[in-house]
This record gives structure tokens, sequence and C-alpha cells, in this order.
């Protein structure tokens, strides 16, 4: 693969639902050797430390959990991530899942900005398409695709300046889907692909297909995987564990599928919870998945012929 420049954003954002422990994620990806194995795939890495989220004059939502901190943090990450795209490929280290409302919006922004669609890839359990409204939690982080798709009902967050069109989110891994997101999903044209899908055709076809659609339109794309896309017998350092997810094997084809075809232009880690982890497990599967993802490989020969 083609020398990257890598811009690693530490978003240690806790503020997407109760249960903390995710701000520790950023330093527990710095511990497991982020940095070191994309460089020695030949990357050049930096590592910008990380974001804090802006100030914002908000009082506390009764039902919402810190709505303040998550629009203060969109604010602030809509902005670096639209300043990194510019030099390189930007690399979120989450952090929970409600960093991808500024993520997703900078890069929508950044790719609007050079004419091109953006696409979403979501690696996710669950598919996050809740509005402030339908939230049953009151957790934020099960909302960002409805934030950066354009749906209603996210007045108190800064209105971003591209969206990404729901035709061109993926969403991959899912077994978790709310009635609220069934039925605002039913008529949207994103391409779902659930857990039964992936055993039944394997995780390949539907990527490929998703692919394809990207390149046509000379796409962008962002990569956004939660950890508890992955099963959490391997995974197990999430708060929110859903048993009958993507095996290690499954995961890392994703990623090699995803290097092979050139157009991953920026990647959210996101859902590391370091303190639920069993001596850094989670963390180091991390790692080795966005290893795969930006060149490492088991041969660097096509293995096609047996
Ligand atoms: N859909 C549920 C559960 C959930 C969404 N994302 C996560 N959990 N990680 C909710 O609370 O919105
Ligand atoms: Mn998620
Ligand atoms: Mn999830």
């Amino acid at each position: 693969m083609n020398m990257t420049n890598i811009f690693l954003v530490g978003a240690p954002m806790d503020s997407g639902k109760k249960r903390q422990g995710c701000r520790m994620g950023p330093d527990a990806y710095r511990v497991a050797g982020l940095a070191e194995a994309l460089t020695e795939l030949g990357h050049e890495v930096h590592d910008l430390g990380d974001v804090a989220p802006d100030v914002v004059d908000l009082p506390e939502h009764e039902h919402l959990v810190s709505l303040p901190d998550c629009v203060g943090w969109t604010h602030a990450l809509t902005r670096v991530a639209q300043e990194a795209a510019g030099k390189g490929m930007p690399i979120f280290m989450g952090g929970d899942h409600a960093l991808s409302m500024g993520s997703v919006a900078g890069m929508a922004a950044h790719a609007k900005a050079q004419g091109r669609p953006l696409f979403v890839l979501w690696l996710d359990a669950h598919s996050d398409f809740h509005t402030p409204q339908s939230t049953a939690s009151g957790n934020l982080h099960g909302t960002p695709v409805a934030y950066f798709t354009g749906q209603d009902g996210f007045d108190d967050f800064p209105a971003p300046s591209a969206l990404v069109e729901i035709e061109h989110v993926g969403m991959m891994g899912l077994r978790s889907v709310d009635p609220a997101e069934h039925a605002a999903l039913a008529d949207q044209h994103a391409m779902l692909v659930d857990m039964r899908a992936i055993d039944e055709h394997g995780i390949k076809a539907p990527l490929v297909a998703f692919l394809e659609k990207v390149r046509a339109a000379n796409g962008m794309l962002h990569v956004s995987l939660d950890v508890d896309f992955l099963d959490p017998s391997v995974a197990p350092a999430v708060g929110t564990t859903v048993p009958g997810g993507a095996t290690e094997r499954e995961g890392h084809l994703v990623m090699e599928l995803l290097c092979d075809s050139g157009l991953v232009t920026s990647l959210d880690l996101v859902e590391l919870n370091p303190f639920l982890d069993e001596r850094g497990r989670t963390a180091k599967l991390m790692v080795d998945l966005t290893a795969s993802l930006m060149g490492r490989r088991i041969f660097d020969r096509p293995t096609r012929s047996f």
C-alpha cells in the first residue's frame, strides 16, 4: 500500500452514554502501539494529541445525557476533522460513538469542498439512528447516523455544513435495532447488512457491492468501527455487549478488502472501554484491525491461486 500521512486524533469523549470509561480509549490505543504499528507499515504518523470539547452555553437536558458536552464535542471534532482531512487521513481514537457526529460532519464538509460525495461504512451491532426525540435511553451515542444524514430534531447541535446522503450509508453487523430505528430506516435507502445476511452470504459480498457504489461515484469513504461490531468473546471491552457479532477473521477480512479498495479516507475507532478490557486484548485487536486496513498482510502476494 502507498505511504499515507496519518493523523491520529484523540477524542476522549465519554458523554454519549451513562457508563463511563471510553475516555481512556485514546491512551489505550497509544499504549497498545497504534502509531508504531502504522509506522512499521511505512506510513507517516502524526499524533495530534487529545481534542477537548468546546464550551457551550446550554443547560443540561432532563432526558438526554450530557447534552451540552455532546454539542461541545461535535463543534470541536467537526473543526478538527476538517483540518486534519486537509493534510492526510484522520484516525479518530475514541471515545464513544457520539464522537462520529463531529468526525463525520467534518469529513462531509471536507468531501464537499473537494466536490466529492462522502460515503460512510458503519460497522456496528447497532444502527445508531435514533433522534434526540426517539431515544429511550437518552444516550446520544445512539444518534450519530441520524445527525449526519440530516434527520429532524437536532436543533441544539450545529447544523452540518454538508450532510451524508442516507443512500451513501452502509451498515454492517446489525443485530440490535430498536423499534423506532426500524420504523425510521424502513422508508430510507441505507444498505442494511444484519448478521443473518453475513451468515448467509459471507461478509465479502455485501462489502464489495458497497465499495463498487463508492468507486462509481468517485466517493470518499469514512469507516466507523464500533467495538461491538465484533463478538464480545473476542472484543469484551465495550459497555453494550451484543452476542453473535463478527469474528476476528471477519473483522480482518473487512479491513483487508477495504485496504485493497484504496477508497478509505478516514476512520473512527469507537466505544472501546479499557476499564472493561482483559489485559488489553480488545485494544490490541483494534490496533491489529487498523493495521490490516492500512496494509498489513500475511503474504504480500495475492493468494487467489491456491
Ligand atoms: N439503541 C440503544 C442501544 C445502543 C445504541 N448504541 C449503543 N447502544 N452502543 C440506545 O440506547 O439508543
Ligand atoms: Mn455505535
Ligand atoms: Mn454499537
